[in-house]
This record gives structure tokens, sequence and C-alpha cells, in this order.
């Protein structure tokens, strides 16, 4: 079988997310680098591909491209129900999607290097004051996050019972890139333990930054 292209960039956390759907379900894939902080992502070449010019997009072999990282890992679910990274109930799956939404659209969208760079240019934002900015986000979410693991009788090894699904594959996209930033974890034990259980999953670990073709 012809294998899914993947245009992604090694450290990009949305990139990362799909690098885990991708090595849970066991789809072997090429993989296609494109440097965002040398713009290849928004190259003529590349917005034919995606639009938005950003990334990951998956291309498969029929020619059908997507796009936006939870699109992504949902359609891949749906066509390798095996094995699952999301429950089988309306409620759960539910439950789960909201812990994933949580961190992809209230941590991500503001803490994207569009963002930061937008703020680096038009408003003389320096690096200090950038990092204040990411870690405010990531805070505001992490806390909260934190106090519902501690309460939901749900959590397991994983977010979501003891299996990983799309709330701990954002999770821990998040944890890796709050690594550049510098983010303060210590009032995190929770989120943590869940880091460390991905790290002991070579699916996960599969995904990281510095194991990719692309690592700097
Ligand atoms: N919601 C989209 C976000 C995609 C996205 O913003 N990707 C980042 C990398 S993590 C990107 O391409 N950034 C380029 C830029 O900001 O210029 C998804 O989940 O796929």
């Amino acid at each position: 079988m012809e294998k899914p292209l993947l245009y992604n960039y090694f450290r990009s956390s949305t990139s990362i997310r799909v690098r885990i759907g991708l090595n849970i379900k066991e789809i072997d894939y090429d993989y296609f680098a494109l440097h965002l902080r040398k713009e290849e992502h928004r190259s003529e070449k590349y917005l034919k591909v995606n639009p938005y010019g950003l990334v990951p997009t998956i291309e498969f072999p029929s020619g059908i491209k997507l796009y936006q990282s939870l699109a992504i890992l949902e359609y891949l679910d749906e066509i390798y129900p095996s094995p699952p990274i999301l429950p089988t109930t309306s409620i759960k799956r539910a439950k789960v999607r909201a812990m994933a939404h949580a961190i992809a659209l209230e941590i991500h969208p503001i803490n994207n290097l569009q963002v930061l760079n937008y703020l680096r240019t038009n408003f003389s934002v320096n690096d200090e004051k950038i990092k204040k900015w990411f870690s405010n986000w990531v805070h505001k979410v992490f806390l909260p996050f934190e106090n519902i693991l501690s309460k939901d009788e749900e959590v397991g090894l994983y977010c979501f019972g003891d299996t990983p699904t799309i709330a701990d594959i954002c999770l821990f996209s998040q944890v890796v890139n709050n690594a550049r930033f510098e983010i303060d974890m210590s009032n995190y034990p929770l989120i943590k333990g869940i880091y460390e259980k991905c790290m002991e999953n070579e699916y996960f670990v599969k995904a990281l930054p510095k194991n990719q073709p692309d690592a700097e």
C-alpha cells in the first residue's frame, strides 16, 4: 500500500499530534519537512497544498489532502478504528474532546508562531515578554486542567482511562512545546504524571521533535 505524505515540521506541536496518531495506528508515512522559521510554509507551492499555509497537512495516495490536526486525528480514528483514540460512547467522546479542545483551541491559537511573530513585529514585544505571554495562556488552561484531573473519576493512567486518547495527544504535545518557553510546571503533578506515562509509550516517543529527520 502506498503511504500517505505528512507535510510537517519537527518542532510543531500540531505536527507532533498527527505523528502520534499515525504511530498509534501503525500507519507508515513519508515525511515532508517544511522549515517554519525559513517561511517554507508560505511558499506558493505549499499554499497550493494547504491554502492556510500552516502545518500539518496529510496527503493520501488518492490525492485527498486534509489539514487541521484534530480533524486528521478523528479521520484516522474512523478509518483505522483499532486501537481507538476516542472512547466508544458519545458522552465519553465529548469529555475527551473537551480536554483536547482546551489545549488545541484555548492555548495553541494564541501562542502560535504567527501570533508571536505579529507581536514581535508590530508591537516590538521582546523575547522575555513573549515568554510571559506564552506562559500566561498555558497557565490559564493548565490550572483548571490539573484540577479536573484531580477530580474526574474517569482519569486513569492517561487523561481518560488507561489508554491514550486525543486528550493525551494534545496535552503531551503542549508539554513538549512548553519546554522551549521554560514554563514552570511545578503546580502540575498530575499533568506531569501523564506526560511521563506518555514518555513510556514508544508511539509518543517516536513523534518527539528530536526523533524527526529535520531535527536541529
Ligand atoms: N489548528 C491548526 C493549527 C495549525 C498550526 O497553526 N500549525 C502551526 C505549527 S504548530 C503552524 O503552521 N504555524 C506557522 C505559523 O504560525 O506561521 C491545527 O491544529 O492543525
